[in-house]
């Protein structure tokens, strides 16, 4: 690999769908005088770094890739973790961008120079001065960890759902995993045949809706390569269908009742025992956490060697976890599957702004608050990719993605056209926009449900997700808005 340039025009951080996406739109625009640096060794990010055992998708693979690399090879519809990573290293492979990607190399810091209007961005591999830095670091990139007494003293193996320890082989042990979200439940079918006994500890009960999957035929394969049009009116198909849920989410919570039924339904499907079904069923409205999907989960946690545990943990001990009824339950490997920091994340804490502030000390008031989930008052030239609400409850990130890199390309594009060194919003744009969030945001099963969940932060603001339509955010970032924007002129710059 070559060595990292010192200087260029732009510096994307992260080779997920967000940074190799940026990549490739870059250079089709013409923005060749790119870098693209990843800590990992390959490209993929989240989908990389999640090998555990029943990784998938939970949102159709023909949705959930880019629009421009259609995969006429998707082996079904809601495709394991491995086929998503070998699609995004052959969508790599063949975009030709590859010679400017940096792998093994971690941002440590990024500090914004007003005197040249560049940013310096420290890396593992040298500092590297960059006119425009394009964040791609993805919402859930980094491993939260619970904060539970003894965790360290602990004396079997031990790892969070993100860092799956190949190494260790849970044939014949007694494993407990911690937490039920979206990964927790893929894992626990996975491993439940294998283990000797298993230990799942609850502290919520999710919503586990019946998961839709199935192999595609030899036709449908077949269409998908020969028949022009015929994917992408899949696509179009699924697309459409997964909008209908907005309502249900940001309006009016009620019409996801046959959405509750199906899931009540699962659990009597598969669950017998009156006692367990009580303990998995939620307290809560479907949809204020998200809504997840399986055919297997419940099967799972009915089984003779699985417990569900809904005491609260009060401790780990070398040898075992202690809930707070003081029973201790001894096991050979825990499996962590608490989430990711989602509204404080690590890599706001290394970039500073115009005034020596960092991201988060700028966020750390009022939470997370940028203008079109892209661009923050007080960051020239910084361009967030899956930045704050942007995530979603219902849809692709990968359309998300897409819309903010055409946002990103049309405003370099203004910029050059009108010769300006560097844009950063207004306060004014920047305070409607999240006002306007806000004032929806108080209205959605997220704010309304009753449950306390990743997409809110420590004000109890949803900071995350998008409250509207992904057409409508698509729509407001179609073109770069100059007139929200603060500007520099390149004679004023030098
Ligand atoms: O994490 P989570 P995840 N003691 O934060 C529990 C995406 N994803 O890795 O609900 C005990 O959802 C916590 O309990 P509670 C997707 O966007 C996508 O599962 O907070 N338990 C919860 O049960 C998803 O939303 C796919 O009360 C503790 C669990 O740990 C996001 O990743 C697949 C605890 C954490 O659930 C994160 O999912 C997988 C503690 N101290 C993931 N702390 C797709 O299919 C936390 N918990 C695309």
């Amino acid at each position: 690999m070559s060595t990292l340039p010192e200087k260029v025009r732009i510096l994307v951080v992260g080779a997920g769908f967000a940074g190799l996406g940026a990549a490739i739109k870059l250079d089709e625009a013409g923005e060749h005088d790119f870098v693209v640096v990843d800590k990992g060794e390959t490209v993929g990010g989240t989908w990389r770094d999640n090998t555990y055992p029943g990784a998938a998708c939970d949102v159709p693979s023909q949705l959930y890739s880019f629009s421009f690399a259609p995969n006429p090879s998707w082996s079904r519809s809601f495709s394991p973790q491995p086929e998503i990573q070998a699609y995004l290293e052959d969508v790599a492979r063949t975009s030709g961008v590859l010679d400017r990607f940096h792998f093994g190399v971690s941002v440590t810091g990024a500090a914004w120079d007003e005197t040249d209007r560049v940013w310096t961005v420290d890396t593992s591999a040298g500092t590297v001065v960059a006119d425009v830095l394009i964040s791609g670091s993805g919402g859930l990139s980094e491993p939260k960890l619970p904060e539970i007494d003894g965790i360290e003293d602990f004396r079997g193996e031990i790892f969070h759902s993100a860092q799956w320890n190949h190494d260790v082989d849970l044939t014949g042990k007694r494993v407990a995993v911690i937490g039920t979200g979206a990964s927790a439940i893929q894992i626990i079918p996975s491993i439940v045949e294998k283990v000797a006994h298993l230990d799942v500890y609850q502290r919520t009960a999710p919503w586990v809706m019946p998961r839709h999957d199935r192999a595609y035929t030899g036709i449908e394969r077949l269409g998908f390569r020969f028949v022009p049009g015929f994917q992408k009116l899949y696509r179009t198909a699924i697309y459409w269908g997964r909008e209908t849920f907005v309502p249900a989410f940001t309006w009016q919570p009620k019409i996801a009742t046959p959405a509750k039924l199906a899931a009540l339904k699962n659990i009597e499907r598969g669950i017998a025992d009156p006692e367990l079904r009580a303990k998995v069923t939620p307290d809560f409205e479907i949809g204020c956490k998200r809504i997840l999907i399986s055919n297997t989960y419940y099967p799972a946690l009915a089984r003779s060697s699985t417990t569900l545990v809904t005491d609260r943990i009060a401790s780990i001990t070398p040898t075992g976890i202690v809930t707070t009824d003081g029973t201790e339950r001894e096991v050979d490997c825990i499996i962590v599957a608490t989430g990711f920091y989602t509204t404080d994340q690590p890599i706001a804490h290394g970039i500073k702004g115009r005034d020596g502030r960092t991201l988060a000390d700028v966020w750390a008031e009022h939470g997370m608050a940028s203008y079109k989930g892209t661009t923050t008052r007080g960051f020239p030239n910084l361009f967030q990719i899956v930045g704050a609400n942007t995530g979603l409850g219902h849809s692709s990130m990968v359309f998300i993605i897409e819309s903010q890199i055409a946002y990103i390309l049309s405003a370099l594009a203004t910029m050059k056209e009108r010769g300006v060194a560097a844009v950063e919003p207004t306060q004014q744009a920047q305070d409607a926009w999240n006002t306007d969030l806000q004032r929806r945001m108080k209205r959605t099963v997220w704010s309304t449900g009753g449950c306390a969940s990743w997409y809110l932060d420590e004000h109890g603001r949803n900071t995350t997700l998008w409250p509207r339509t992904t057409f409508t955010f698509r729509s407001q970032l179609k073109r770069f808005d100059l007139d929200a924007y603060d500007t520099i002129t390149k004679e004023l710059a030098s």
